[in-house]
């Protein structure tokens, strides 16, 4: 009886040792796992009644130490996409296409409303409130889709 005793205690101590080795191990595989380019905030605004035409909006990460150049592929149910520059000339406001983004080693870069946005036209189908999205950009020239919040503007 001591002696089985003994040995259960025994499998215990491995088995509570294996565990926590394997709690580390996950710690690691975490940390590896972290996206160069993280996104947050991933919100497209839906039509309004009558207009064709939209934005998205979203908070960008590069978490990798080289800079990352981001293109946009297209966007989920709509049928054209591009990203734009929102300027002030001769006091009015005004948007110029961009090719791409670059988005230097560590550093942050946000598409929000007056300034960099993606611009949306002619939505194939009725989008409702908190649907997922799929918005493809080439990050260094290899396709990545993320998801995108569907938001009402009201
Ligand atoms: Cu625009």
């Amino acid at each position: 009886m001591k002696y089985l005793f003994a040995v259960l205690s025994f499998f215990i101590l491995v088995a509570s040792l294996a565990n926590s080795s394997f709690g580390e191990q996950k710690i690691v595989l975490k940390q590896v796992s972290v996206d160069p380019l993280e996104i947050s905030e991933a919100r497209i605004f839906i039509p309004l009644k009558g207009s064709s035409a939209t934005a998205a909006y979203a908070k960008l990460k590069n978490n990798s130490d080289q800079d990352i150049t981001l293109t946009l592929v297209n966007v989920e149910s709509f049928s054209a996409s591009e990203i734009h520059e929102s300027l002030v000339r001769d006091g009015k406001m005004s948007m110029k296409k961009v090719d791409k983004i670059i988005i230097a080693a560590h550093k942050s870069f946000e598409f929000s409303p007056g300034g960099h946005h993606i611009m949306l036209f002619d939505a194939t189908q009725n989008i409702l409130a908190n649907q997922k999205l799929k918005v493809q950009f080439k990050v260094n020239g290899k396709a990545q889709s993320f998801d995108f919040n569907a938001l009402s503007r009201f």
